[in-house]
């Protein structure tokens, strides 16, 4: 126990309700925030237990409401967190320390007694419990002297259905309070949900404060020499020191929802993965939906948006990060997105890339990192078309920035818009049903130059298993990587597993053991020719491949057999309309073996070092069949 000596002060649920409520009386100056007398014990004794630990000047609850979402931007206003962009409504800019802007992968650990229950080879880092403990000692007491510890009760997923979970987040940044508030359901209702199951996660955070005591960017304090985030699956314990942005703060989105919720997933039977959620509605009505696991930003925000080219084609979107899938009593696999907003990548979402997303971001959002406009507006890589030349921009570090002459990009690769998902225009009226909505397909995918087809289908379950094992995609900027390589990034969450990677494996074959599995498929939307061209268009283009899925899932005879899985046969990929494309539709299908064989020894390696002897033989016998299936291509 991480708290051990300071959870035993605490006796019992009456003296730790008296003694959290004194506690508030005296603390709480300049907002009251609401009174939640009726927390469960377990969660006062957290926040008491955080409180002696971090030593904050007051504490605040978070009620949720319109007011105290005021006051809070107004304070972060005053301390120079957030300015408002005012050719928008209620829409605000943050610019972090430029020494924290991604996630911190290197830094991210999973504690666990023996080491190969966590991870194994480099799919995340490992932490004995003892060390987690020495690392929380040495940067947790005292990180909050000065500041305002706020309490934000959230729900992952709809308040109180059956697939959601709750959590608490503990941070001394207002700017995680604001942002939780978009991206989560905070406030009341989960306290009320909480007294009925008082089960939580525990989310301890704090931007930290650097050891010589100088904060450089006192608007954006931060330690990013010793930031750390910590996850203790046994406990539903999560420690985050040190950064303020992103998924390294905004602790519901990768810590709780996919590396905890990883193992409450295995635990419970259930999925908690790295996908988007999207319905597609074809021309006669009918409606399915597809969840997608794609790396960080890879398109996966630009899919869940989609405004499809083919004509009759309707998306709407569940979620675009993050989701938590179940079976149901009748054996349907069922997902919700546990999220509440959008954390999307700012450059390159324009009004030709993701019209949705435009129509959802100008209002109620706080933008992280991108530049700004003289007109009070938001300007990054992607916009040129959009921005006229009388409008002056400054850059993420607050800089003059010029059009066609500035040598650096205006907006950071990873800034970020936090935004509503209710705010959406095609958000699916389905998005909220507890129950979640019935999942027919899962893509996998990735950014692969070469080599890899537009879209196939698994042959099975467990063939889609490895594929997923298998996925590779080049890097992008949402983590700390500066080289384009490609990377290994099974099921898109290699940052993300929260166990063992080949238990976890086991866990999705077993899935087929417990109810009917949807069919899985893998794309690609980032083939390039020998001249660096990209060789399918993508975005709207991209309801192609869905149509394709759309009527393999309905059982259509539109497939034929390939070395590494079902292809379109012969016709059966829609191109009416498609006269622009750099190259034949047959050079999106191309599966050259001298690729193809490096591709499968790189698998095989990978399974090897990283899996070793965790490697189901389920998996093994997919690598070896693709294998043979290779070597007579
Ligand atoms: C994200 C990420 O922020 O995957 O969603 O990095
Ligand atoms: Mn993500």
């Amino acid at each position: 126990m991480i708290f051990g000596k300071l959870q035993r002060s605490v006796t019992g649920a009456a003296k730790t309700l008296r003694v959290w409520q004194v506690h508030r009386v005296r603390n709480i100056t300049a907002y009251t925030g609401t009174s939640l007398t009726e927390l469960p014990p377990n969660a006062a004794a957290f926040i008491k237990n955080s409180e002696e630990m971090c030593q904050p000047d007051k504490v605040h609850i978070c009620d949720g409401s319109n007011v105290e979402n005021r006051w809070l931007t107004e304070k972060l206003v005053a301390q120079g967190t957030l300015s408002p962009l005012k050719k928008y409504e209620n829409c605000w800019l943050a610019r972090t320390n430029p020494s924290d802007v991604a996630r911190v992968e290197s830094k991210t650990f999973i504690c666990t007694e023996n080491k190969d229950e966590a991870v194994v080879g480099s799919l995340g880092n490992w932490i004995s419990p003892e060390n987690m403990k020495t690392a929380i000692n040495q940067r947790f007491p005292s990180c909050m002297k000065g500041r305002t510890m706020y309490v934000i009760p959230f729900s992952m997923g709809p308040v109180g259905s059956p697939l959601s979970k709750v959590g608490i987040e503990i941070t001394d940044s207002p700017y995680v309070v604001e942002s939780m508030r978009i991206m989560t359901r905070i406030g009341i209702d989960v306290v009320h949900q909480l007294q009925k199951n008082a089960e939580f996660v525990k989310c301890l955070h704090s931007v930290g404060r650097p050891e010589n005591g100088i904060v450089e960017f006192p608007a954006w304090p931060c330690d990013p020499a010793r930031t750390i985030i910590l996850h203790k699956p046994d406990e539903n314990f999560i420690a985050s020191y040190g950064s303020g942005y992103g998924g390294n703060s905004l602790l519901g989105k990768k810590c709780f929802a996919l590396r905890i919720g990883s193992t409450i997933a295995k635990r419970e039977g259930w999925l908690a993965e790295h996908m988007l959620i999207l319905g597609i509605t074809n021309p006669q009505g009918e409606k399915i939906y597809v969840a997608a696991a794609f790396p960080s930003a890879c398109g996966k925000t630009n899919l869940a948006m989609m405004t499809p080219t083919l004509p009759g084609y309707k998306i709407e979107c569940v979620g675009d990060d993050i989701a938590w899938m179940r079976f149901d009593e009748n054996g349907q696999l069922r997902a919700i997105n546990p999220e509440y907003g959008f954390f999307g990548v700012a450059p390159g979402t324009s009004k030709e890339t993701n019209p949705i997303a435009m129509q959802t971001i100008f209002k109620n959002t706080i933008f992280t990192n991108v530049a700004s406009t003289s007109d009070g507006g938001v300007y990054w890589e992607g916009l040129e078309k959009e921005h006229s030349a009388d409008v002056a921009i400054t850059d993420w570090l607050g800089k003059p920035w010029t059009k066609g002459s500035s040598k650096t990009p205006a907006a950071h690769a990873n800034s970020r818009f936090c935004t509503p998902a209710t705010q959406c225009p095609i958000i699916d009226p389905a998005w909220e049903d507890p129950r979640g909505v019935p999942i027919s397909a899962i893509l996998f995918g990735g950014r692969r130059p070469k080599g890899i087809p537009l879209v196939y289908e698994a042959r099975s379950w467990a063939h889609g298993v490895f594929i997923g094992a298998s996925m590779r995609s080049e890097s992008t900027a949402a983590a700390e990587h500066t080289k384009k390589v490609i990377m290994h990034d099974p099921f898109a969450m290699r940052p993300f597993f929260g166990y063992n990677f080949g238990k976890y494996l086991e866990h999705w074959l077993s899935m087929e053991n417990r109810g009917k599995v949807p069919k899985i498929f893998h794309v690609n939307w980032f083939l390039k020719n020998k001249d660096g061209k990209f060789m399918w268009p993508g975005f709207g283009e991209n309801s192609r491949v869905l149509d394709w899925v759309f009527r393999r899932v309905k059982g259509e005879n539109c497939a034929k057999d390939s070395a590494i899985g079902f292809v379109p046969s012969e016709g059966a990929l829609r191109t009416d309309g498609l006269d622009n494309l750099p190259e034949s539709l047959d050079k999106l299908f191309d599966l050259p073996k001298d690729f193809w064989l490096q591709e499968v020894s790189e698998i095989e390696k990978y399974f090897e070092t990283e899996i070793g002897n965790h490697l189901p033989n389920a998996v093994t016998k997919e690598l070896t069949y693709l294998k043979e299936r290779i070597s007579k291509m």
